[in-house]
């Protein structure tokens, strides 16, 4: 059995060495890219077994990025290497401490290609919690069609699911089948994690309470509303937990989220109560934001375990 499994594409990134608009930038440092392989990253590094589904290229990109999730510790037996397209690219610009511009070339790719298979059931069935990202519905209809059907098969085994709506507008062909698949999703989702802006997009309510209320009447056990710096707020049957941020030096915002979803995932799998569940959440989520990388600053176990005891005991 596998801890956790989550699928998507992954992409290579490059990312630019010098400030300012991305058509002036003449040096790029390759790096990885993909919401899902990001959680991916953040859970391996902290000890768990899990495993990432997905097709890349039969080109170098594709091979850079499999021999990359595989160092990182994530299994990658299940991945397919597709010799009709290759894998997705993207450009970052450098941020600075904020949110970066970011650039596709995805379109045809060889991650949209994912598609449902019996092996790739085979591979969801051995996890206990599964993680989604609404990254994969909006790729392509195959992609979407392996979204659904995953989450079938974590019901029908009794695993976990995590649902972090991750918008792309750009990638949907339109604001409403954007919203009606994602929420369709959520449906069927025991956790699902919006941002605030995100909720307010696919709820039409303004609040966390509000956004968190949409989802817990459509199902899910758990609804944390990620408010950027104002830190986020937890919403079960025991009512709001607020969770504040760590404060840390921001680099670069991208793959906060992801980091935020790996620490929750791993704390469930650890056992943790909400609280200390959140607090992990929290750190990787922070931890995330410390590089240019969207994965690079994911912490391993004892970076995570430091940073946790320099932060409560104030050393910081
Ligand atoms: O959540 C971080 C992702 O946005 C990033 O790694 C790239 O998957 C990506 C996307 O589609 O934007």
């Amino acid at each position: 059995p596998l801890d956790a499994v989550t699928f998507g594409e992954v992409m290579a990134m490059f990312i630019a060495q010098d400030p300012g608009p991305l058509e002036e930038v003449v040096a790029f440092r390759r790096s990885l890219a993909g919401a899902e392989a990001n959680v991916a990253t953040g859970l391996a590094r902290l000890g768990h077994r899990v495993g990432w589904l997905g097709r890349v290229g039969d080109e170098p990109f594709g091979r850079y990025a499999v021999s990359e999730l595989a160092a990182a510790g994530i299994d990658v037996a299940g991945v397919t290497v597709d010799e009709q397209a290759p894998t997705g690219l993207l450009v970052k610009s450098r941020a600075d401490g904020g949110d970066p511009q970011v650039v596709y070339f995805r379109r045809n790719s060889a991650g949209s290609r994912l598609a449902p298979s019996a092996a790739a059931d085979g591979y969801l069935a051995r996890a206990r919690h599964v993680h989604v990202t609404g990254i994969s519905l909006a790729v392509s209809a195959s992609s979407r069609e392996f979204a659904f059907r995953a989450v079938d098969i974590a019901r029908a085994t009794g695993a976990t699911v995590s649902f972090d709506p991750n918008l792309r507008p750009s990638l949907w062909s339109g604001p409403d089948e954007m919203v009606r698949e994602v929420n369709r999703m959520a449906a069927l989702a025991d956790w699902v994690l919006p941002g605030v802006a995100e909720g307010r997009v696919l709820t039409g309510r303004d609040a966390p309470d509000g956004i968190a209320g949409f989802y817990r009447d459509l199902g899910a056990s758990l609804v944390v509303v990620k408010d950027g710096g104002r830190g986020a707020t937890a919403f079960t049957d025991a009512g709001p937990l607020h969770r504040p941020v760590f404060p840390v030096t921001v680099v670069d915002t991208v793959g906060a989220g992801d980091g935020f979803a790996a620490g929750l995932i791993s704390g469930h799998l650890d056992g943790l109560g909400l609280a200390a569940q959140l607090e992990r959440a929290a750190a990787v989520g922070a931890l995330a934001t410390t590089s240019p990388g969207d994965r690079d600053g994911l912490p391993t176990r004892a970076e995570l375990d430091l940073f946790l005891t320099d932060a409560t005991s104030g050393v910081r």
